[in-house]
């Protein structure tokens, strides 16, 4: 009878004990949510911070992930975060030109000779600057991820030079500059969001695309696509970003972990990313028909999108395109 009162004391115990901890849910949670399907070297890294933040912080806070658009597109996830109503997200500098303008400085083509030298100027006083702009709209932006460089994809022909570009429907970013270089190709290019892109391809209502190798694989794109091309006409950073109403909330120890966390998640990101887009390339052989440039035919498509300078460098700002070049050029010269 003693022994039965033991017994059951013990367990009534441990279950207030196991309900208690299982109620001590995290004080704060953060909710990111990225474009990206959960295969993507961004989601990975994502991973990777929620580990990071969740043990550093022990257990305050919660990080949850979503994937593949199913919190919105980049644009609406930024205005999310700008209302407080979702805490991070991870675009394309692309989409957060209409945010702070001066992001469209890293959608100029061939502007990134190579990773190095993009994460030289990201890391630099440049793309600090930027990411501390992004406060004035209600953002903090915590590091330069990579999408990484981006390569044309089209279900009509292959593509050798610009000229074979002529009158293909090719969807863009939404940013003005992507529209205007493929303008300057002769395509017909077409803003939509990411979430969009495949179905447009399958129903044909674009012809092509473009993105780095481990998207065109993991997205399946090579499903609708018939060939790609190296194009690597435009070096695309991701930027991690937490909503300020959320970070500003944060006591400073924590504030402390989730941007240490967003920088160790940076290195193992460009890490994975270049690693997987260099692996992808290879399976695409498999599955597509890809076309590698040479040096002279690479040149062919730098030379046709140049126009793009010189009608954006009033709009993005000449001291902000003349420091970046400048910033390139130093990094090549060490
Ligand atoms: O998760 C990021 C995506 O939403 C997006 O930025 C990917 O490069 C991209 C595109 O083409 O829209």
């Amino acid at each position: 009878m003693r022994k039965n009162l033991i017994i059951n004391l013990s367990l009534a115990l441990l279950l207030v004990l196991t309900f208690t901890v299982s109620t001590m849910a995290a004080e704060y949670t953060i909710n990111a949510g990225i474009g990206l399907n959960d295969k993507s070297a961004q989601y990975k890294s994502l991973e990777f911070f929620k580990e990071l933040v969740e043990k550093n912080s022990d257990g305050q806070i919660e990080v949850n992930l979503y994937h593949s658009s199913q919190l919105g597109d980049d644009r609406e996830m930024m205005e999310a975060l700008q209302m407080g109503v979702q805490e991070m997200t991870c675009p394309s500098t692309a989409p957060i030109a209409p945010f702070v303008n001066g992001f469209k400085v890293f959608d100029l083509p061939f502007l990134f000779p190579t990773h190095e030298a993009a994460d030289y100027v990201l890391d630099g006083p440049v793309g600090q600057d930027l990411l501390k702009q992004l406060e004035d709209v209600g953002i903090v932006g915590l590091a330069f991820w990579e999408n990484g460089y981006r390569q044309l994809t089209n279900s009509v022909r292959p593509v050798e030079t610009p000229e074979d570009v002529k009158g293909l429907k090719i969807r863009t970013m939404e940013n003005p500059m992507h529209l205007a270089a493929w303008k300057e190709m002769g395509a017909n290019p077409t803003p939509m969001a990411f979430g969009e892109l495949f179905s447009a391809m399958q129903q044909g209502v674009v012809d092509g695309q473009e993105n780095p190798w481990g998207t065109i694989y993991l997205q399946n794109f090579f499903e609708v696509q018939d060939y790609t091309t190296n194009t690597g006409h435009v070096y695309s950073p991701f930027v991690l970003m937490i909503s300020k109403q959320f970070y500003d909330k944060l006591p400073s120890d924590l504030q402390d972990v989730v941007y240490e966390a967003a920088q160790k998640a940076k290195d193992h990101n460009r890490r994975t990313n270049r690693a997987m887009n260099a692996e992808y390339l290879e399976k695409l052989k498999d599955v597509m028909n890809v076309t590698i440039l040479t040096p002279e035919q690479k040149a062919a498509f730098q030379e046709a999108v140049q126009p793009v300078y010189d009608q954006f460098k009033d709009e993005i700002g000449a001291d902000l395109v003349e420091e970046v070049q400048a910033q390139v050029k130093e990094f090549q010269a060490q």
